[in-house]
């Protein structure tokens, strides 16, 4: 048979899907790949032959590859160049969902009645449906169903300042829900902390607090878009020793495996010597990720502070070519533009939790290599990993498994005992 000679004879080939008449037996000859009712998937070697296969069914077409639409559909995703900068289009091609990671907002509070983040909150079960007025789950906090707020001890951390709201819909707006904006992780779980005032200020103690609270109740990696002044520059009155709480709280989440990615600050100064904490404690805490802003150039903002080994990497925070802040989400149902390196670092925790559900088991010391790794742009002398981030290049980190992990002695070590773990798991019946 004609068909026959060509399909041995030539090498290259596609798929195609031939609609045989109802009834119809299978022609022979074909190579067929899949047969589903009286549709065949064929491989066919060229243009030529597909002619001549037309005679044989009711059509022949191309079996076209369907794309994930990795596009939202939420209206104002056009005005999100931040996005871009970051190829979040790209990576949300393979990933799209965090919500099996806590990420806990150490902020002004979320508004969390916003119709574009409260899909994406996380909540206290025992609390949500326990007793008002009673402790119900036991961690001396009275009814803290939506996380709490320390900066006036009640247990509503609505957001009654703004900055909050726009950093937890940076990382996790809801998105392609036709509403909005779409964060770097459409799904999100988001653990509302609030210790800033409506004023925007703060104190350590309740930074403290708040840190224990996220690490007690899962929260994974806590998003602290705050921090001190420049320690050691003549306007700061804040002393290194201070700074002893401050300290604790972040080595309490490092005891625990919990990451703490931190704002590098907006003073526009080198900040290996002038450090803002906890940002800085990056230098001496392997769970800890600075970030320091960029415009839409992918070139460090005026505003963000930098340092080869005080900040770790950007992410855009700064403005784009026609002077246009990030968009996200603002109190009340509303949208708004914010810049600074507080919008930052929201894109670096949203890369932290993808990182993190690909190998759950990875040290801290390991994300963060995978982090320094995934980035993009030319930053050197400004960032330790010299770049701002790639989502998408984060995403294929880890989805590959292999390439961009790091086998290290601790890891190789995490892997047998997980392994020992495994093969002396009990059976189940
Ligand atoms: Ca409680
Ligand atoms: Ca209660
Ligand atoms: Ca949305």
């Amino acid at each position: 048979m004609v068909l026959l000679l060509l399909l041995a004879s030539l090498a290259f080939s596609e798929e195609f899907i031939v609609k045989l008449p109802e009834g119809a037996p299978v022609p022979s000859g074909l190579r067929v790949i899949e047969r589903f009712k009286n549709y065949l998937l064929v491989d066919v070697p060229e243009e030529s032959s597909r002619g001549q296969l037309s005679a044989l069914g009711e059509y022949v077409v191309r079996n076209v590859e369907l794309r994930l639409l990795a596009r939202p559909n939420d209206p104002l995703y056009g005005r999100q160049w931040a996005l871009k900068v970051v190829k979040a289009e790209k990576a949300w091609e393979r990933r799209r969902d965090c919500s099996g990671v806590v990420v806990a907002f150490v902020d002004t509070g979320i508004d969390y009645l916003h119709e574009d983040l409260r899909a994406n909150l996380w909540r206290n079960p025992k609390e949500c449906s326990g007793t008002p007025g009673y402790d119900d789950d036991g961690n001396g906090y009275v009814d803290d169903c939506m996380g709490y707020d320390f900066a006036n001890d009640d247990p509503d951390p609505m957001d009654d300042n703004g900055h909050g709201t726009h950093s937890a819909g940076v990382m996790g707006a809801t998105g392609n829900n036709g509403k909005g904006v779409a964060g770097a992780c459409w799904k999100a779980k988001i653990m509302a902390l609030k210790i800033l005032d409506s004023s925007g200020t703060g104190t350590a103690m309740d930074f403290l607090k708040a840190v224990h609270y996220a690490v007690d109740k899962g929260a994974a990696v806590v998003n602290t878009s705050l921090g001190t002044c420049p320690v050691g520059h003549p306007s700061c009155p804040v002393q290194e020793s201070d700074l002893l709480p401050l300290r604790e709280a972040v080595e309490y989440a490092l005891n625990h495996g919990v990451m703490v990615v931190a704002a590098a600050g907006n003073d526009g100064i080198d900040a290996d010597r002038y450090p803002v904490y906890p940002a800085a404690y990056t230098r001496s805490y392997p769970n800890v990720v600075s970030v320091c802003s960029v415009d839409g150039n992918g070139e460090l903002s005026s505003f963000s502070n930098y340092g080869a080994k005080s900040v770790d990497l950007c992410a855009p925070g700064g403005v784009d070519s026609n002077g246009t802040a990030v968009l996200s989400t603002f109190p009340s149902d509303t949208y708004g533009f914010l810049s600074g390196t507080s919008v930052a670092t929201p894109f670096v925790s949203a890369a932290v939790a993808y990182l993190l559900l690909k190998h759950p088991y990875a040290t801290v010391s390991d994300l963060k290599s995978y982090l320094l790794q995934a980035v993009q742009g030319d930053l050197r002398g400004k960032a330790r990993s010299g770049g701002y981030l790639d989502l998408s290049a984060v995403v294929s980190t880890a989805s590959s498994g292999g390439g961009g992990c790091s086998t290290g002695s601790g890891s190789l070590l995490l892997s047998l005992l997980l392994l020992l773990i495994l093969l002396t798991r009990p059976r189940t019946p």
